[in-house]
């Protein structure tokens, strides 16, 4: 099931059922932010393109820019266990495991002077996990209670008991078998098969947040704190309402259903874009795609609405409710649920044809 998605108090009314939840008619259209002009946001992320280049740098970033080493470029994503063997083909030609760096810095969550959080630096991974990734995880039978990631293991370094925990196993498919079949959890965008086929460098979706965190720890990462998360995808202290800036058109993110042409409100999976393909125009400050749009992303964090942690000093909600965050929109969401504002949660064992993830390192 599908909670409706909110704003700090602010009930969207919209997504309810987790099959076909999502086509939202979440009201306020496009919302504010609209005027183009808007806090500088600097139009896209001109930051650096695609291959963050430079990173940062420009982005004038508050503090850190000066960020240390990794502020600049792609961190290649060859030593990921997901990516062994794995085709080059993100974005067009791109290593579908790229990371990039976040410099970390001082912020409003969810642009609320209210909620200010600090984040260390930190990288994110560029794109969702695709597919291709995902199927390595599954052919290396994890996933599962049958080989759930070690106790501790995936904590965020500032965060003290952000590791696995072993009651989280029994959040766990008990076997490869019940994970395949489990990742079939909707006729609207069947993306899982159990041989490779054309669809590998689409967002993995139908995937549990337990599935998400143990994929994560095992590529040698975690997943991305919500304060983390939110930071990159509103360029730090820019507090952008989208990634790229102020506006939102088809040409920056994949939503509305209408990616293949067919009309608002009737998605497939042809809708649900090879991740990257709105790069590098639709990227965020720090050069990464998709943060806004095709899937939802799972963040680390027990959902509570207001966040409860204030401030947050690389927090993580760690007090379990019962439902974790995502955020970002999806590819059957109108545009006003891909506003770097939004949150959404589910019960972290919930599967949904349009939430998938990223992880941070
Ligand atoms: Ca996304």
């Amino acid at each position: 099931m599908r909670a409706s998605p909110w704003i700090l108090g602010m009930f969207f009314g919209v997504v309810t059922v987790a099959a076909c939840s999502s086509t939202d008619g979440s009201s306020s259209g496009s919302s504010g932010s609209s005027s183009g002009t808007s806090s500088g946001t600097s139009g896209t992320s001109g930051t650096s393109g695609t291959s963050g280049t430079s990173g940062t740098s420009g982005t004038s970033g508050t503090s850190g820019t000066s960020g240390t080493s990794g502020t600049s470029g792609v961190i290649p994503g060859g030593a990921k266990a997901s990516c062994k063997g794995l085709a080059t083909n993100c974005g067009g030609s791109n290593d579908c495991c790229s990371s990039k760096p976040v410099t970390g810095g001082s912020f409003n969550r969810s642009n609320d002077p209210a909620f200010p959080a600090t984040v260390s630096n930190f990288e994110l991974d560029v794109y969702e996990v695709t597919l291709g990734r995902f199927r390595a995880f599954v052919n290396a039978g994890q996933g599962t209670q049958a080989a759930p990631p070690a106790d501790g293991a995936g904590a965020h370094p500032k965060i003290a008991g952000s590791g696995w925990l072993s009651s989280f196993n029994a959040g766990l498919e008990p076997d490869t078998a019940a994970l395949k079949k489990a990742l079939s959890c909707d006729a609207k965008a069947p993306l899982w098969t159990d041989a490779a086929g054309a669809n590998e460098t689409r967002p993995m979706n139908c995937v549990s947040w337990f599935e998400a965190v143990a994929f994560c720890i095992w590529d040698g990462g975690r997943l991305p704190t919500e304060a983390e998360w939110n930071y990159a995808a509103a360029g730090g202290s820019e507090q952008r309402a989208y990634p790229w800036g102020a506006n939102i058109d088809p040409s920056y993110a994949s939503y509305d259903c209408a990616a293949d042409g067919s009309a608002v409100g009737a998605c497939a999976l042809t809708d649900m874009l090879p991740v990257g393909s709105k790069s590098p125009k639709g990227d965020g400050k720090y050069g990464h795609a998709d943060l806004a749009g095709n899937v939802w992303e799972w963040t680390f964090d027990w959902s509570v609405d207001p966040y409860r942690i204030v401030p947050c000093n690389d927090c993580a909600d760690l007090q379990p409710t019962t439902k974790r965050t995502f955020r970002g929109g999806g590819f059957p969401n109108e545009a006003a649920n891909l506003r770097t504002i939004l949150r959404i949660d589910d019960p972290p064992i919930e599967r949904d044809y349009d939430v998938g993830f990223r992880c941070a390192r």
